[in-house]
């Protein structure tokens, strides 16, 4: 009994310093595969980073050019707009409009087992804000799509 109550108290300070590090997250970790999905819904960062890095990883095996996932970054209203406009800019432009101001931040098209990152600093953020997070590849937004919450 009094093995089990110590192993419960470490199991509660593990949890207490794993919830004190995604207060201060500074990364957003999104993995993409080739049934058109990220393996996350929900991203948590902080206004208060530096910088803030997109790491993504495309854990399938088509080419970008027929399951190219990125990581796009806008408010939330902003998101029809940019994936509309991005499907104009086309794949050379990795579908999102050039110079536009609506994106917060972008990575590159990648296709299977490729990665990329992007970083942007996090006063670009606004805590409290309604952000999300998609893919711009044409028609993918529809199901590639998650909420950024941000923090402090
Ligand atoms: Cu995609």
């Amino acid at each position: 009994m009094k093995f089990l109550s110590t192993s419960l108290l470490a199991l509660g300070l593990i949890a207490a310093a794993g919830h004190a590090q995604a207060a201060n997250n500074c990364t957003i970790a999104v993995k993409g595969d080739d049934a058109m999905k990220f393996d996350v819904k929900e991203v948590s960062v902080s206004a208060s980073c530096p910088t803030i890095t997109i790491q993504f990883a495309h854990t399938g095996k088509m080419p970008a050019a027929a399951m190219g996932h990125n990581v796009v970054i806008s408010a939330t209203k902003d998101l029809d707009g940019v994936v509309r406009d991005g499907v104009k800019a086309g794949l050379p432009n990795n579908y999102v409009p050039k110079g536009d101001a609506r994106v917060i931040a972008a990575t590159k098209i990648v296709g299977g087992g490729e990665k990329a990152t992007a970083t942007f600093p996090g006063k670009k953020l606004t805590a409290g804000g309604d952000y999300s997070f998609y893919c711009s590849f044409p028609g993918h937004s529809m199901l590639m799509k998650g909420k950024v919450v941000v923090t402090k």
